[in-house]
Formats: C-alpha cells, structure tokens, sequence
C-alpha cells in the first residue's frame, strides 16, 4: 500500500492519534485537506465513514491530486441506553453542545444506573479508498464502562468517561500510547492496515 495516506475528517483529536498509530505501521498521515461539508446521515457507521472518504476522494480528484484516504466513524454505545449513543455520538444532546456539556448530558442520562451495570464499548469503522478506487474496510471495539464523575484531561470526546475494561483509570487520565494499547481505533487500524497489505 501507499506509504502516505490522507484522512477525511475534522476532529483534531482522531488526527493527533492517526498521526502516531499510522507511525507505528510505517506510514505518514498526509496534511489535512479541507473537503465539503458531509451531512452524516448513514444508519451505520461504515455508511458514514464512506460518505466522508467520497467527499474526500472528491476534492482531491478534482484538485487532479488523486491518493490512497481514508475516514473514521466511530462512537459509544451504552447498554443500559440500548446502544445509544452509537452512531450519533458526535450529535448526542443537540449539535450546538460544547463537549463539557455534552458529557454532563450522558452522566445525567446515567444518573439512575449504578457502576455494574454502566456497561459500554467503544466501536471505530475504517474506510480507505486507494488510488485505483479500491475499497478496504478495518474495524475495532474497545469494550469499558462508564464513570460515574469525569475525570481526566488528555484525548478527547468521551474519553474522560471511559474506563476501559480492567482499568482504574479512564481514556483521558492515559498517555496517548497508553490509550493506543487497547483503543478501538488502534484496534481498527491494524485490521484496515492488514487488508490493504493482503
Ligand atoms: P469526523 O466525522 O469529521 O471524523 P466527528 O467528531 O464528527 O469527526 P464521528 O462522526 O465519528 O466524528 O463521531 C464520533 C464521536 O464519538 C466523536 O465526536 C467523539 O466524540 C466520539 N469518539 C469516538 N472515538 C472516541 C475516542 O477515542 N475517545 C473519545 N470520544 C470518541
């Protein structure tokens, strides 16, 4: 595969841990390329994360600079919310929220559940589309629970919320490499990396 490959997304935080997974496997993450507005509409997670890859494959077409991409969709479910978030993640609780807000909105849905049954995972869907047009697919899940106050200042998004299984301490309370051991997306890169090398 393409020894550089660019990513169709606008969360710095995805970005900042693509740059240094990518690394791992001997692979650049090419500059950020500003692409149309997509409205994520899909009913998966893969539909989105195709959607964001098209957009992006799009402009880079038609700057006539055609190269390997791909997209993340990814988010947390919740069993005692039957899944929820999932694939509205990034919407849960009104687009308009900032993520301190957003986080206080999920602890307040969860205020009537105790920590046994706070149950959730991380799940992360890949899609890359190489030069020719091929499509490769990767995915991860990352299985943890929901704490009951956050805590923690790296990553982003839910992280100060997830502990991951076995852990006393959430995503965002880790080293980034600490994250990456068990993350979905490490998880979900290393199969997408597997497959566009087969
Ligand atoms: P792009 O679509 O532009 O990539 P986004 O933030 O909208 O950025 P998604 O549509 O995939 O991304 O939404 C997933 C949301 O789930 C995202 O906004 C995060 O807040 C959350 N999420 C996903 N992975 C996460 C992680 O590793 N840590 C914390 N939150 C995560």
């Amino acid at each position: 595969m393409s020894e550089r490959i660019f990513l169709a997304s606008t969360n710095e935080g995805k970005r900042a841990e693509f740059a240094a997974l990518l690394a791992e496997h001997g692979i650049e993450l090419g500059p950020s390329i500003p692409y149309p507005e997509v409205e994520e509409d899909a009913d998966d997670y893969l539909g989105n994360a195709a959607l964001k890859a098209a957009a992006l494959r799009e402009e880079l077409l038609r700057r006539g600079t055609p190269a390997t991409l791909f997209a993340d969709d990814s988010g947390l479910e919740i069993d005692a919310l039957a899944g929820a978030p999932g694939v509205r993640s990034a919407r849960y609780g009104g687009l308009d929220l900032a993520w301190p807000q957003r986080r206080a909105h999920l602890l307040a849905a969860l205020s009537d559940v105790p920590g046994r049954r706070r149950t959730a995972r991380f799940f992360c869907a890949l899609l890359a589309i190489d030069e020719g047009g091929r499509r490769f697919e990767g995915f991860g899940a990352t299985r943890g629970s929901i704490a009951l106050v956050e805590r923690g200042t790296a990553g982003f998004g839910y992280d100060p919320l997830f502990l991951p299984e076995g852990e006393t301490r959430t995503f965002a309370e880790m080293s980034a490499a600490e994250k990456a051991r068990s993350s979905h997306r490490a998880r979900a890169l290393r199969a997408l990396v597997e497959a566009m090398r087969r």
